[in-house]
């Protein structure tokens, strides 16, 4: 019954309006259909998203592969997950591409579960799945996400209320506040969205965070919960020459640390994401020894959902939690993988969209399935929003409401 019959691919838009590849697999009585995103600020040790000719090359090689795949059992995800890389044979998937498998193996995960017929979320997690993570939401952006915006990539909100719904409200009723804020302070402009529908404005940093949390906080007052601003610097990104680079102001890395400490001091910031570059593990620890009793110190570009990145990060205390990014590894096994260590190790786990992305809400039942503390996946959007609404249903389905 869990034995795969047939495979499509095909190339669909993303948010950004590239191609993207989704992938449909059958099952005698089960089907399953997933969607790769896209990243924009990429680490520079995630696997090839695609082969060097492209999205078209990877298709072409999937598909002269895919007889392997057809009669192996859904439900073997390892087996699946290995035979991706026994076809692929290089320790980056340069020759099908990351995100080709990505969208295959979750594409067999969703059809073994509605083989079953049962939710991904549980046929993954189990039974004891059920808490839900906190929704990390982007209000306000610019880095590589936009022209003209902040040097720092995103700047987010993180409700803290009881349920899904709360939670998903309350960050969506931020970005709305901050927009009025943001309309009264540039009467003259008309302020644009980046490209995970965050507000562009031509704000210095602290200033922007400072109206960023100014809309939190009347937020958390009227709905009478806690709601704590988050970063992700990207720093990577705004890296030149040994010095972060902002629009108002250039850095030294030592000079970077106690300028991403005062920001958490100040404005208490409950995640900073890649505040330095992706190289910099021993940065990383120093950050983590001196704020990270007081928030998450996340690493996204510097582990890229990588079990040995993460196994050096520890190693050197760098860091106290890890995002998840499923097509920066390519499989559900290794992204597995990382997951599981982190957690043996105290590392909180953030599972999370792409800048590019599709109406896929897989990793909303992913984060559920392994216990993530927090899903970071936008705010407004209709590929956000698949996501976010597909956590109020499985919340919903998990209290049996
Ligand atoms: C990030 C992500 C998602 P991108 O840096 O965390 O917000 O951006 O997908 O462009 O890497
Ligand atoms: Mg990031």
């Amino acid at each position: 019954m869990t034995l795969i019959e047939d495979i499509v691919i095909r190339k669909i838009l993303d948010s950004r309006g590239n191609p993207t590849v989704e992938i449909e697999v059958y099952t005698l009585n089960g089907y399953g259909r997933a969607a790769a995103p896209a990243g924009k600020s990429t680490g520079k040790h995630e696997v090839k998203a695609y082969p060097p000719g492209g999205i078209d090359e990877g298709i072409r090689f999937f598909k002269e592969n895919m007889v392997n795949f057809v009669g192996m059992d859904s439900t073997q995800q390892e087996d699946i997950d290995a035979m991706l890389h026994e076809i692929d044979k290089t320790p980056d998937f340069s020759r099908l591409g990351g995100n080709i498998a990505v969208a295959f193996s979750l594409a067999v995960a969703k059809a073994a579960a509605n083989s079953l017929g049962i939710p991904l979320y549980q046929y993954l997690g189990g039974i004891y799945a059920t808490s839900i993570p906190k929704p990390v939401g982007n209000v306000l952006g610019g880095g590589k996400h936009a022209i003209n915006g902040t040097t720092i990539q995103e700047m987010l909100s993180i409700s803290l209320g009881d349920t899904a719904w709360d939670n998903i409200y309350a960050n969506s009723l931020v970005h709305r506040r901050l927009g009025e804020k943001l309309r009264k302070r540039f009467p003259d402009l008309s302020i644009g969205l980046g490209d995970e529908k965050a507000w562009v404005a031509p704000l210095a940093d602290e200033e922007a965070l400072a109206m960023v949390k100014e809309a939190i906080d009347s937020v958390s007052d009227e709905l009478g919960f806690e709601i704590r601003p988050a970063l992700d610097f990207a720093a990577s990104s705004f890296y030149e020459n040994n010095r972060y680079v902002y629009r108002d102001r250039i850095l030294t890395r030592d000079e970077q640390i106690d300028f991403v400490e005062s920001l958490v001091k100040d404005y208490g910031v409950l995640i900073v994401e890649d505040p330095l570059h992706e190289e910099d593990f021993e940065g990383f620890a120093e950050l983590t020894k001196r704020i990270g009793h007081l928030a998450y110190v996340v690493g996204d570009d510097l582990f890229v959902t990588n079990v040995e990145r993460l196994e050096m990060g520890i190693e050197k205390g760098a860091g106290n939690a890890i995002l998840i990014k499923p097509n920066q590894i390519g499989t559900i096994s290794d992204m597995h993988d990382t997951i599981r260590l982190a957690k043996e190790s105290g590392y909180a786990c953030v599972i999370s969209h792409r800048s590019g992305e599709t109406c896929d809400a897989s990793i909303a039942h992913l984060g559920v399935a392994f216990g993530c503390e927090f899903i970071k996946t936008g705010t407004i959007g209709g590929e956000r929003v698949a996501k976010l609404n597909e956590l109020v249903r499985i919340e919903e389905e998990i209290k049996g409401e």
